[in-house]
């Protein structure tokens, strides 16, 4: 089964991670700059785990799966100097605590850490794919906002994911059951978005 099925196979997952009430916000203006930023700063630590996952995964990915992998570990390294960027212009205290819900993704990519490497490649894919979803859903975003919706709907990031996606249909060339996996990836997107308005 190609894991572009998984998707489709959780639509109600899906949906929530992807069509979220901080991504209209952005659409349309109506986000407050306060929730951005809180938000922006929990990204910028889960980049940073991510990058962590990532670089381990490449290590013990098989060779076929490593150009991608490594390919995405160097744009993950540009965006957290990105992120650097952002939060010194934006005045952002780049080392606020970890959220519960930042802390709770970063948890599940320890586990990811210790899955296989065709159904971690795969989470990694979701992970991307679904951030790729959820900003394409908020362009081309209010004035204030749309900078950053044109960052994370580059041509390029699409283009990388499609890499990822192939890699992964390759390792599971054997069917395996992955949905709950994705569905885990899901709702940490949701509970992350989620935390994002939590204040508002
Ligand atoms: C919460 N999911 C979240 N943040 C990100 N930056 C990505 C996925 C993609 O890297």
């Amino acid at each position: 089964m190609p894991v572009a099925e998984l998707l489709s196979r959780l639509p109600g997952h899906w949906r929530a991670a992807t069509r979220h009430r901080f991504l209209d916000g952005v659409r349309d203006g109506t986000l407050p700059p306060a929730a951005f930023d809180r938000w922006l700063v929990q990204d910028a630590h889960f980049v940073a785990d991510l990058l962590w996952f990532q670089a381990r995964l490449l290590a013990r990915a098989p060779r076929e799966a490593q150009p991608v992998l490594v390919a995405g570990a160097a744009a993950l390294v540009d965006e957290l100097a990105w992120f650097d960027d952002q939060a010194a212009r934006r005045g952002l205290l780049a080392d606020a605590p970890r959220q519960p819900a930042t802390a709770a993704y970063t948890t599940l990519l320890g586990r990811l850490d210790t899955t296989e490497p065709p159904a971690a490649l795969t989470a990694l894919w979701a992970i991307e794919r679904v951030y790729l979803e959820a900003w394409s859903s908020a362009a081309p975003g209010a004035p204030e906002y749309a900078p950053f919706v044109a960052h994370w709907t580059t041509p390029k990031f699409a283009a990388y994911i499609k890499d990822m996606e192939r890699a992964a249909d390759r390792l599971l060339a054997e069917a395996e059951p992955l949905e709950a996996l994705v569905t885990e990836v899901l709702r940490a997107e949701v509970a992350f978005w989620d935390m994002a308005v939590g204040g508002l």
